[in-house]
């Protein structure tokens, strides 16, 4: 069986060509990476690769990760700018058994050593909605910094027939972040985690809340426990919201979609309106919505 699944209808074009690839045989990474870089090269997603939107000083700063859940391959890159394709920098990244995580400069060294493609991210698309971004902050007191809605970060999971799963993340973040802000796109167990003897997990939304329940391992570990994909991704999203509002009054956006090695997969969402890809051997792929339940 293969089988993968995507946050938000964006990735439609990007999931199909990956489904081609694990149709042939071909391995979950490989599927997984072309999938993402799909999503990066395309100008008009406000929150993934070219053309996302900038932070606070007008600079694209993508976070990008990749986990291989055969043999915990894990590689991150935090905060990266003028790359095209993050996706790549982290899936090399992983095979690295030390320094696989890398921010900035750094991350910009390693992907120049090893020749990834240079970019400049920021499209001309991006300035305006960030020069309009001023003009209405011109207007109230406090930065509101919320994640743009409809058009966010690209999770993925992926099985291959081999009974591989992978699991791969990128995102330019919220928009208007401070010059360094990391979110959970990159962070492992948080927004992304893949075992390949259970299922993988992937997450978008507040990336700060996000964090603070380790969700994607979470929703690994429930699937552990035996819970289908479905239950075990409402069980980590209502709880965990429950705990925030009972902790903090309030909780951010949290989505979640989950496969598990058999090719089944599950989401839950607490936002009104969530749209994933999904297909498997047996089910074509295709763009579903779903609302909050719960
Ligand atoms: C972040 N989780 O940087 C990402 C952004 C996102 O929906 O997914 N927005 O916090």
């Amino acid at each position: 069986m293969w089988g993968i699944i995507a946050t938000w209808c964006m990735a439609h074009d990007g999931v199909k060509e990956a489904a081609k690839i694990l149709k042939n045989d071909g391995k979950a990474g490989e599927a997984i990476e072309t999938a993402i870089k799909n999503v990066e090269d395309f100008p008009f997603y406000k929150s993934v690769g070219y053309g996302g939107l900038p932070n606070e000083e007008m600079e694209v700063e993508l976070d990008a990760a990749y986990m291989d859940g055969s043999n915990f391959d894990f590689g991150a890159v935090c905060a990266i700018k003028d790359f095209a394709n993050p996706i790549s920098v982290a899936r090399d990244l992983s095979h690295l058994n030390e320094n696989s995580m890398l921010v900035s400069e750094g991350a910009e060294k390693y992907a120049h050593k090893k020749g990834f493609e240079r970019k400049n991210m920021l499209t001309e698309r991006a300035k305006i909605h960030y020069r309009n971004r001023l003009k209405d902050m011109a207007h109230i007191k406090e930065i509101e910094i919320k994640p743009y809605s409809g058009h966010d970060t690209v999770g993925m999971v992926c099985l291959d027939k081999e009974e591989n799963i992978v699991a791969g993340t990128s995102t330019s973040g919220l928009f208007m972040k401070k010059k360094g802000r990391v979110g959970d796109s990159p962070v492992i167990g948080s927004g992304l985690y893949a075992d390949s003897e259970i299922g993988g997990a992937s997450a978008t939304g507040l990336g700060e809340d996000i964090m603070k329940g380790i969700i994607s391992y979470e929703i690994v570990k429930l699937m552990e426990s035996g819970l289908s994909p479905q239950k075990a991704c409402e069980k980590a999203v209502f709880t965990f919201e429950k705990k925030l509002i009972r902790k903090r009054g309030k909780a951010g956006d949290i989505s979640v979609i989950a496969m598990n090695n058999k090719g089944e997969w599950g989401v839950a969402t607490n936002i009104e309106n969530f749209s994933f890809v999904a297909g498997n051997e047996k089910t074509p792929v295709k763009v579903y919505r779903t609302k909050r339940k719960g």
